[in-house]
């Protein structure tokens, strides 16, 4: 860790040859990868498996970005974990590679099943594989003592049956990957506007005249975004963006497809970048609708005919202090007033955010302030205007949307008893926060994952994979290693599916998956490419095996072959369309409507001006500045040099897949190279902690709990930010979190507030 990190400051727009030469990168040598890039995003192509970003309403000739190349040469590629792998190595040997090495290792090729005497996995037949899973969860007594966890990458005909197989076999206990990405705006949305999705589809940004922007990184993260925001900014549309990080791809962008951007540097997308501090936009949306208010700029007329609650709302902001409102948000009245006059000069306003709200103490507070805003001017169910969570994996948004929740709603579990006559619970279960607990108490005994690597993705990983390797069983479907896998159960089982990309080719004949994106259109992807070793299984059909396997074939009788609907798809999808009905709007002739080019809208019922909260209208929350804060209280019990702590991605990484870059380049806007392990931090935040630019240091959490917590080996990186935050990257700073800190009432893990302390290295 001694040898220096060239930080090379990153001067040009986003976007533009650096995209083209990462592209093309990624795609050297990679015949599959190739194959598939001008099928993504395509009708009758492949959704890409890098993000849930809206393909382009019109039919471009190519419709992806350098981030999408990466992610499907990652799953084509030549390497394979073969059973020879594993009998090389043991698992404990390979719980010392890091995790680039590790997914590096290639595809899974066959089932393996972890074998105690020897610390390895071998290969074991799939019909083995099914019956010890199976057998394994009929002996656990209790089906509250075993998981399910879903990625958000997986398809909706896999999540459907998979939360059919837990419901039939008696548990709610589905966490997701959503569990630590949008719950808050699920949560926040739901209570506001009565639906927790998107009020915004791509053809609204042809409308919009102002986009404010709020804790996202589209540059790295949604690249395709950036496409939208030129266009949007070409027509005079203005854009604002609050992030306490200058990130390069909000700044400036050269639309790699559009050769005479290449030269021109590129189009200027900020109007006005507010450096909020890391949890300040509650007290910064605050700030812009205390303006707003006291301007006399609301809309009467909508929020008499749409709203209730504004009354009290006003009252409380009234009582928002202008220099209370400064401190937390870190910005000046000035700016917030400069905002709000953006924000007024608007006829149709979208707000757009990302992980930067969701993954805060106060984040459903957050965005709850944020539709107290787009409500104030009635900017919610009109051409041009609305609110929209940009998501994150491909089809997150689908899973939850055919039954992945740790909380079903009453009309869903009505549905599964309608058709199938199942009986579930009607409790909520675990979901990711409530794995953590209960596999670290000992209760959780099974731990299923359909895709994902949950220990490295949640708080507090060692002691979850530690936690992990005392269970009775671990059943991972996956296409790579990853470090979770690491840590079998009693009986641990790997199977490999096929993925995105690939043919899904069944008796029936070749099977086609269907997705949502994050504007809510549902549309057809099918994979060509032959999968990467003839023993892999699609998804759907090793989840109806695992439940072939599980569920008592007499006593109750659900009526479901199966063993029919892991290879027919359609036959899934007819049974959506049943359960969905009365449910989710939108998924009558699923069959026939998912056959269309660009599949299909689901309705949503806030973007129709339909408020299906608890009163019937769109509802002003009301939230005063917390003066309880997660760094307040690390600071009263750690003292004045706590910092906060936001975990982010790095441009080279897929969550917790990081790739390994060719000419080592790590994280190209903000100019890093080389190595992972740095820290950001305000060069005055450095000078008063008495550290300086390329110290190496120890960062120790200031943990609730109290229990120990660091990471070494991180070199300090001073930039111009004058606030006590500090950024680095996850998954390798995940362990800093304790599970305490969360989102409240959604139990998101706050990971873009961990209280760290610095120390002197060794
Ligand atoms: N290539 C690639 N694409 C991806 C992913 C990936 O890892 N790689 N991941 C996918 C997934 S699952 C998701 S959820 C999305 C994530 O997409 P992003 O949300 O863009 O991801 P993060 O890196 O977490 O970025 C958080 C941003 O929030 C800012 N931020 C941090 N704290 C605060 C705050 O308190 N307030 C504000 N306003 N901003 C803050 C940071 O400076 C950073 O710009 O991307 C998806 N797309
Ligand atoms: N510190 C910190 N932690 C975070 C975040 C953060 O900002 N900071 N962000 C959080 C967010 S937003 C999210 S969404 C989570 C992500 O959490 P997860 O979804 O659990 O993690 P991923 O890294 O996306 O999962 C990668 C693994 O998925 C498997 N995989 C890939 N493709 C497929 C496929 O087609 N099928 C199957 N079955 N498996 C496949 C591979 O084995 C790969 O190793 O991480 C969260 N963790
Ligand atoms: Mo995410």
């Amino acid at each position: 860790m001694t040898k220096t990190i060239p930080i090379r400051p990153y001067d040009k727009p986003a976007g533009g040859l650096g995209a083209l030469h990462g592209a093309a990168k990624a795609l050297i040598g990679n015949g599959a990868a190739l194959a598939t890039l001008p099928r993504l995003n395509q009708p009758r192509g492949v959704d890409c498996p890098g993000c849930a970003y809206p393909d382009s309403p019109d039919s471009k000739s190519v419709d992806f970005c350098e981030q999408g190349a990466w992610a499907i040469a990652h799953e084509g590629g030549k390497r394979r974990a073969a059973p020879e792998f594993f009998a090389e190595h043991t698992v404990t040997a390979l719980r010392a590679w890091d995790h680039v090495t590790l997914e590096g290792a290639g595809r899974l090729t066959a089932p393996m099943l972890y074998d105690q005497a020897t610390d390895r996995y071998r290969e074991i037949g799939w019909e083995a594989a099914f019956a010890l899973a199976g057998a394994e969860l009929r002996a656990l007594g209790d089906p509250q003592r075993a998981v399910f966890y879903t990625s958000g990458r997986t398809s909706n005909e896999a999540a459907f049956l998979y939360q059919l197989f837990a419901r039939a076999y008696g548990t709610n206990n589905l966490p997701d990957s959503s569990n630590l990405c949008h719950e808050s705006s699920g949560q926040a949305l739901t209570m506001s506007l009565g639906v927790g999705k998107s009020t915004v589809t791509r053809a609204d940004f042809a409308h919009a005249r102002l986009i404010m922007s709020f804790g996202h990184n589209p540059g790295s993260n949604h690249p395709r975004m950036l496409a939208d925001l030129r266009e949007a900014k070409r027509r005079g549309c203005r854009i604002i963006i609050f992030n306490p990080l200058r990130e390069r791809g909000l700044e400036a962008f050269a639309d790699p497809q559009a050769p005479a951007e290449l030269v021109n540097g590129g189009t200027r997308l900020a109007d006005a970048y507010y450096q909020v501090r890391v949890g300040g936009d509650l007290a910064a949306i605050t700030g812009i609708v205390k303006a707003v208010l006291e301007r006399d700029a609301a809309d009467p007329d909508f929020i008499a005919a749409h709203t209730d609650g504004f009354g009290s709302f006003c009252a409380t902001v009234a009582g928002q202090a202008w220099p209370a409102i400064e401190a937390a948000s870190g910005l000046t009245r000035a700016q917030m007033e400069e905002a709000a006059s953006y924000y007024i000069a608007s006829p149709a306003t979208i707000a757009a955010w990302c992980m930067g709200l969701t993954q805060n103490e106060f984040a459903v507070e957050t965005i709850q302030m944020l539709v107290n805003l787009m409500l104030l001017r009635g900017n919610v169910g009109k051409p041009g205007a609305g609110l929209m969570p940009v998501r994150g994996h491909s089809n997150v948004q689908g899973d939850r949307t055919v039954g992945i929740t740790s909380r079903p709603k009453p009309e869903w579990l009505a549905g599964l008893r309608r058709v199938f006559g199942i009986q579930a619970p009607g409790a909520p279960g675990l979901d990711a926060v409530g794995t953590i607990d209960g596999l670290l108490d000992g209760v959780v005994q099974a731990f299923v994952a359909l895709g994902g690597n949950f220990a490295v993705a949640a708080p507090d990983t060692p002691r979850v994979l530690e936690a992990l390797s005392r269970t009775r069983l671990t059943v991972h479907v996956a296409t790579r290693l990853n470090r979770t896998h690491l840590y079998p159960g009693r009986t641990g089982l790997l199977l490999p599916c096929i993925g995105r990309t690939e043919l899904d080719m069944q008796p029936g004949g070749a099977q086609f998956v269907s997705v949502e994106d994050t504007a809510s259109m549902v549309h057809a992807s099918m994979g060509r490419n032959r999968p990467a070793s003839p023993l892999l299984r699609s998804e759907p059909y090793i989840v109806s095996q695992l439940a072939r396997n599980t569920l008592p074939e007499s006593g109750i009788d659900w009526n479901i072959d199966w063993n029919a609907l892991g290879t027919d798809y359609d036959a899934i999808r007819a049974l959506i369309e049943r359960v969905a009905d009365g449910a989710v709007d939108g998924f009558d002739d699923f069959n026939a409507k998912i056959r269309h080019d660009k599949g299909f809208h689901l309705p949503n019922s806030a973007g129709r001006r339909e408020w299906r909260t608890a009163t019937g209208k769109a509802r002003f929350i009301a939230h005063a500045l917390p003066a309880d804060t997660i760094m307040a209280r690390a600071r009263a019990r750690y003292g004045n040099g706590v910092l906060c702590l936001a975990t982010i991605r790095a441009h080279r990484q897929y969550n917790t897949t990081v790739y390994r870059d060719p000419k080592g380049e790590v994280d190209r806007y903000r100019g890093v190279h080389g190595s992972r392990h740095v820290l950001f931090a305000g060069a005055g935040t450095l000078a008063r902690l008495g550290f300086a630019d390329g110290d190496i240091v120890r960062v120790r959490a200031a943990a609730p709990d109290g229990i120990e917590r660091h990471v070494d080996g991180i070199r300090l990186v001073a930039i111009d930010y004058g606030h006590d935050d500090v950024f680095g990257y996850f998954p390798e700073l995940t362990p800093l979190l304790s599970p305490l800190l969360v989102a409240r009432g959604a139990n998101t893990p706050a990971f873009k507030q961990i209280p760290v302390l610095l120390e002197r290295a060794g």
